[in-house]
């Protein structure tokens, strides 16, 4: 059984656990469609105006670990103070470092890591977070597109799967990656 445990916006709220798969990306990216993809059920809100969700939600998969997901990063916040708020939870977020087993980093197959995707991907490298990267949205790719992207923007990683949410393509893929990781 999947069940949402709780949102929080700090560690003062954070649930106790075991073990936790985290979700990050950019907004837009289709993190949400994802989460709902994988687990089979309206887990997390898609949505049309990116960055509307700006607390960390847990919940329970089968009892066997904890998914979290977490606000997307990459859109212009409205204020300083928002931005700084953003940064203290993701800090107050992994800290958690012990009980994370893997990050799983969505990322757009139409145009490899941004800026920002490299900012996270330097920050799990830097607190030491194992990560895959899940390719997303590759049913926007015909196959000729897709191996001419998976050349240019992917070559270097060896933790890839593509991936369509919409279409539920390699989703088992990315399952057992999560287990492989627990
Ligand atoms: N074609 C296509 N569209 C997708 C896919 N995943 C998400 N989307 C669309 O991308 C938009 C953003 O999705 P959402 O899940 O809200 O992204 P989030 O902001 O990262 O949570 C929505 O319009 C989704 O329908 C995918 O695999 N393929
Ligand atoms: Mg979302």
């Amino acid at each position: 059984m999947i069940r949402f445990i709780c949102s929080a916006v700090d560690k003062t709220g954070f649930p106790q656990t075991e073990k936790e798969i985290v979700f990050v990306g950019r907004s837009n990216v289709g993190k949400s469609s994802l989460i709902n993809a994988l687990y089979k059920q309206k887990l997390a809100y898609v949505g049309k105006t990116p960055g509307k969700t700006k607390l960390i939600n847990f919940f329970d998969i089968n009892g066997e670990y904890t998914a979290v997901d977490v606000p997307g990063y990459g859109y212009a916040r409205r204020s300083k103070a928002e931005a700084v708020q953003f940064a203290r939870m993701m800090d107050d977020y992994f800290s958690r470092k012990e009980l994370i087993k893997l990050v799983v980093m969505i990322v757009d197959t139409r145009i490899g890591l941004t800026s920002d995707d490299l900012d996270m991907k330097e920050y799990l490298d830097l607190h030491d977070l194992n990560y895959v990267l899940a390719a997303n949205k590759i049913d926007k790719l015909s196959n000729n597109e897709l191996m001419n992207n998976k050349h240019r923007f992917f070559n270097g990683y060896d933790n890839v799967v593509y991936v369509s949410a919409e279409k539920k393509k390699n989703l088992d893929q990315l399952e057992a990656y999560i287990k492989a990781h627990l």
